[in-house]
């Protein structure tokens, strides 16, 4: 049966996906049927006899949380080990069963990945395309650590988070991608180590996701059980189709790192893989997850991410949500069935018993049986309530809205500058957009809870996107709000125009009376979207065009701040020299004006990069980024391979709007000196767990982390304000149909006064020069000459080497 596509499109509708899962009904005509138990989807890839499931054995790092675990496991029933995997119903967005007999308590896993989501008494921190962009490793360090903080003081066991490259950026369509952090799966595995370490140095496990090749929104899944009957007959989700050499040099890459980190999880993705639903792909998560990588940690379904009870429990998936969360409609598979299955022959117990010992080995290990967490007080489930058992409880720290204000500030990517910035002191300020202030029905109106806000509301400055990936903002500080502080200490005037629309009646006409006496125009613009809905194009939200036409027609000095979760299309005013700056802040969290206005005043000088590449046009990109089809089941050949964002780019020889890692500053800076050297072999001293990732033996060292060689370069300031510089390296694989360079390093030199030198360095480890051989399954370093280029951006590289592999 082919569902109509508004049907399709209704379902898939952006968040509340919890409100329209739990809430509204489903009438149009299906046709019902069960399940079938064995339900594969008829791909090998769901195979575990051809991939069957490791045993866990504590890993590197994890051997007495483990032994714990396993001893604690063994003493379980097989009601009580399945009571473990399969999800319960409770505050929090998922719940796993208790075992009362053994002391082991409900724990609870809340979204998401800028914070407790849906908890009051919370920060709003800013999401992981920001801090991506400061390519700051202490303040992806310090967010992590801060969230886990507030995670943990909530009652979170399992915070589900960071987003480690999946979404990791295929197409700039991905209407969540923001979540994550950067479409280079180099700089998102940085990023998803250091916030993998920060949370669980909270004490809060954490939970590495989407597990894998998840990169649209669209026709991601509607797996949902109404009276026990399921809705699967109508589309199955999108299958990435990917070949090995993508998978390992592209997809996997980020999420090895999270597991070299320590991740307690791993959260597989709502698409499904080569046809076979990434929760119970064998291939996936066996073979690649847990043999390969070596992961010692569980596996935790997407929210209605289990299709089915027999191969998604020998395929390894761990933990099943929500289970009989959500009045079960996202599929209540395991339960009472896999015990009676179990009790049986059919699955054996030592599988699900290995399930309980990895959940519960990350339990251990964050000592959260010996400190316990406070309970969890709030329902958060549906619209967030207040359901406090013991009162509001407010966790946040004093020190978090100064983190959140200099990520906001290291962030702030400066892509055009005529000279206009920084402000100097100007006596009269016009500042247009409804963005530069607040929304009409406070904070948290929309997207941002578990609502959307009409089309026609005045929605405010863009703090985060929306769905699971948002959270509260206890107050938002609007560039408006900074922007009249600073006029105040400057004596000067003020004047905001901000209807969304150049329509409302008198806008244009208060317009044009404004602009022509202000010393600097400030336009606002920004375009919001969620998860659950790939965005449709490049346009700016609203009415910002038109603002833009009446700012350029009336003012000559016009600096434009877009908030965005991604690219947006600027074309038409770029290059308009009325537009004497333009500056991209991202989603900033709930320090916007703060983390903003400093930059504009030239306090601190503008050291963001660009995390992705800013196109012209979406066909800048690659095609069929986005499938949209009513199929049955819908496909996406991933045939671009590896050449994704900036790799596409250089190898189709296209001219970005601003390339990946481009940023500009106040101040200049002089590259010098690159020197490779290859005296400073360094063991791996980085991976909290060692993966298994196969490697052929080059040079008799015996990692693929080890640092083989390291590259230095000094860096100069040749300008006269003091400024932070992001030195960039990529290296050139030699052979045939290399991308024509990857970023291999980054090192922020912080900031350096006018004259000022510093020596970035950037490590080089085995992995680093290594391609994924197919034919052999392992990493080999390739035979010949490798080029490596260090400078400010993908397409600014001043400084050339080489390292010769044999
Ligand atoms: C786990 O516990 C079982 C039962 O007590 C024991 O037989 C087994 O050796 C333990 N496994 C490991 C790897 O310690
Ligand atoms: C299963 O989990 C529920 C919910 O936490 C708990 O009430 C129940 O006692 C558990 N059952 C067993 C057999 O431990
Ligand atoms: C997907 O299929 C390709 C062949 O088309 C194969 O190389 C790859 O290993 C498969 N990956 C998974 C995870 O099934
Ligand atoms: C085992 O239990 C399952 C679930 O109750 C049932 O569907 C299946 O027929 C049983 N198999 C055998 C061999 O008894
Ligand atoms: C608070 O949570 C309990 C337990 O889930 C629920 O029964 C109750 O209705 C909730 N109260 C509110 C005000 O949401
Ligand atoms: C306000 O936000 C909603 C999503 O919550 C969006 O649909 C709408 O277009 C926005 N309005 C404007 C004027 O940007
Ligand atoms: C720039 O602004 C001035 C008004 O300040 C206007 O006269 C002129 O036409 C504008 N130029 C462009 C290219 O928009
Ligand atoms: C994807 O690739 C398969 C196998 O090559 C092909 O049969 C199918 O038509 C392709 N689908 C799309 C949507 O391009
Ligand atoms: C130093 O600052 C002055 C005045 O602000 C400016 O005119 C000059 O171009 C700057 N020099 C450099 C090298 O940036
Ligand atoms: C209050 C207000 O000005 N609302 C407008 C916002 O913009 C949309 C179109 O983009 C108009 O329809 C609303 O009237």
């Amino acid at each position: 049966m082919v569902l109509a596509g508004a049907i399709v499109a209704a379902l898939l509708a952006p968040y509340p996906a919890f409100a329209y899962f739990n809430g509204l009904g489903f009438n149009f005509e299906r046709s019902l049927f069960r399940r079938d138990l064995n339900t594969t989807d008829g791909s090998e890839y769901g195979d575990s006899t051809k991939w069957p499931a490791p045993f866990a054995n504590g890993g590197r790092s994890w051997a007495a949380a483990f032994a714990k675990a396993n001893a604690t496991a063994s003493q379980m029933t097989v009601e009580e080990l399945v009571n473990m995997t399969t999800g319960v119903v409770g505050l929090c967005v998922g719940e796993t069963g208790a075992v009362p007999r053994l002391g082991i308590p409900q724990m609870c896993l809340q979204d998401g990945p800028i914070g407790p989501r849906a908890v009051y008494g919370s920060s709003q921190f800013p999401a992981g395309v920001t801090v991506a962009a400061t390519w700051d490793r202490e303040l992806m360090y310090a967010r992590a650590r801060a969230m886990g903080q507030e995670f943990h003081d909530q009652g979170v066991h399992i915070a589900l988070a960071p987003v480690t490259g999946g979404p990791l950026g295929r197409t700039p369509l991905q209407g969540r991608a923001w979540e994550g952090f950067s479409a280079d799966p180099y700089a998102t595995g940085v990023a998803s180590y250091q916030s993998v370490l920060g949370i669980t140095h909270a004490g809060v496990a954490s939970v590495a996701k989407h597990w894998i090749a998840y990169e649209q929104e669209t026709s991601r899944n509607i797996f949902v059980e109404v009276d026990g009957f399921s809705q699967a007959d109508i589309q199955l989700p999108i299958s990435s189709n990917l070949d090995d050499l993508t998978m390992h040099e592209l997809y996997m890459w980020s999420f090895a790192e999270a597991v070299r980190a320590g991740t307690s999880h791993v959260m597989c993705s709502y698409n499904r893989i080569n046809d076979t639903h990434s929760c119970s792909n064998a291939k996936g998560l066996n073979n690649l997850l847990k043999k390969e990588l070596n992961f010692q940690g569980g596996v935790i379904s997407d929210w209605g991410g289990q299709w089915n009870t027999i191969p998604s429990a020998e395929n390894g998936l761990d933990v099943g949500m929500p289970g009989a969360g959500f009045a079960a409609e996202l599929g209540n598979f395991w339960g009472e069935t896999l015990v009676d299955l179990v009790n049986n022959g059919t699955v054996s117990k030592a599988v699900v018993r290995d399930k309980v010992v990895r959940l519960l080995t990350g339990y251990y290990y964050l000592g959260q049986d010996v400190s316990p967490l406070p309970e969890f007080v709030y329902n958060t489930i549906g619209s967030p309530t207040l359901n406090a058992t013991s009162g509001y409880r407010n966790v946040r720290k004093p020190s978090s809205p100064k983190l959140i204000k200099d990520i906001g500030l290291a962030s702030v990517t400066l892509l055009k500058n005529t000279g206009s910035l920084p402000l100097k002191h100007p006596q009269r300020i016009a500042v247009l957009g409804n963005d530069a202030t607040d929304n009409v029905l406070g904070p948290n109106a929309c997207g941002t809870g578990n609502s959307a806000c009409d089309v026609s509301n005045l929605n405010g400055t863009l703090s985060t996107g929306g769905g699971s990936g948002a959270a509260i903002a206890p107050y938002i500080v609007t560039p408006l709000d900074a922007l009249q502080q600073r006029a105040i200490e400057d004596n000067a005037e003020i004047a905001a125009v901000v209807a969304n629309s150049t329509t409302t009646i008198g806008a244009e006409d208060a317009i044009a009376s404004l602009l022509p006496d202000a010393d600097v125009t400030l336009v606002f613009l920004n375009r919001y979207s969620a998860e659950g809905a790939d965005i449709p194009n490049f346009d700016i939200a609203g009415d910002g065009d038109n603002l833009m036409d009446l700012a350029v027609t009336y003012s000559s000095n016009v600096v434009v701040v877009i908030h965005t979760t991604g690219v947006v299309d600027i074309e038409k005013w770029a290059d308009n020299p009325n537009v004497t700056a333009i500056l991209v802040a991202y989603l900033p969290g709930q320090e916007a004006g703060n983390g903003l206005v400093p930059v504009l005043y030239g306090d601190v000088a503008p050291s963001g990069k660009l995390p992705w590449t800013w196109g012209k046009s979406v066909d800048d990109y690659p095609p069929n980024g986005v499938i949209y089809t009513d199929d049955y089941s819908p496909e996406s050949n991933f045939t671009e391979g590896v050449f994704i964002d900036y790799r596409w780019f250089d190898k189709k020889g296209i001219t970005p709007r601003y390339e990946f890692g481009f940023g500009l500053s106040y101040t200049t800076f002089g590259y010098s000196d690159i020197i490779v050297d290859e005296g400073r072999w360094a063991k791996d001293d980085t991976s909290v767990m060692d993966t298994a990732e196969p490697f052929e033996m080059w040079n008799g060292k015996n990692s693929l982390y080890d640092v083989l060689f390291t590259v230095f370069a000094t860096i100069t300031n040749t300008g006269n304000v003091t400024g932070s510089e992001v030195a960039q390296l990529y290296i050139s694989i030699p052979g045939d149909n290399q991308p024509v360079r990857q970023l291999r390093g980054f090192d922020k030199a912080k900031d350096l006064a006018p004259g000022d030198s510093a020596v970035v360095s950037f490590p080089i480890r085995r992995k680093d020069v290594s391609s994924w051989s197919v034919v052999d399954q392992y990493w080999y370093i390739p035979s010949g000459t490798f080029g490596i280029s260090v400078g400010g951006s993908s397409r600014n590289l001043p400084l050339n080497a080489t390292w010769t592999s044999q």
